[in-house]
């Protein structure tokens, strides 16, 4: 079974806040497999291409200012309908928007201080992998799969 991939990124208020391991923490309770994991600082070369879709947009300066202000962790997460389970995990782009429960609904308020990205399709997860991933992913089946799926 080829299970689908996302792309997911402590962005650098989540690392110098200390809640890498939350993060990490929901995705791993709920069964998803992490088969990506690097600690880096983006350059704006990166970013740019990363966030293309925006660059018109008024907040993209600050957005800028912001993602190149410290390191990130970048994470490749696996498992069925991950995309959009990722997100539901992530809340709202804008936090006071997010429910209590989710990463932003938890633990942030400005949509500039977001903690965190999550891809937002699976023809895009693939796209931000292949940026962020060049090296690959790891291929790894793990023992408990059948535990997580019927
Ligand atoms: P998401 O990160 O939920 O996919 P997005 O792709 O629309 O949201 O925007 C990317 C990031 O840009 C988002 O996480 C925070 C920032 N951003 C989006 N809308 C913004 C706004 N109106 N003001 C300031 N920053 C914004
Ligand atoms: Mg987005």
């Amino acid at each position: 079974m080829t299970l689908e991939r996302t792309y997911i990124m402590v962005k650098p208020d989540g690392v110098e806040r200390g809640l890498v391991g939350e993060i990490i923490k929901r995705f791993e309770n709920k069964g998803f497999q992490l088969v990506g994991l690097k600690f880096l600082s983006p350059t704006r070369t990166i970013l740019e291409k990363h966030y293309a879709d925006l660059s018109s947009k008024p907040f993209f300066p600050g957005l800028m200012t912001y993602m190149t202000s410290g390191p990130v962790v970048a994470m490749v997460w696996s498992g069925k309908g991950v995309v959009k389970a990722g997100r539901v995990l992530l809340g709202e782009t804008n936090p006071l928007a997010s429910l209590p429960g989710t990463i932003r609904g938890d633990f942030c308020i400005d949509v500039g201080r977001n903690l965190c990205h999550g891809s937002d399709s699976v023809e895009n997860a693939e796209k931000e992998i292949a940026l962020w991933f060049t090296e690959g992913v790891v291929s790894h089946n793990r023992v408990v799969e059948r535990l997580i799926y019927e």
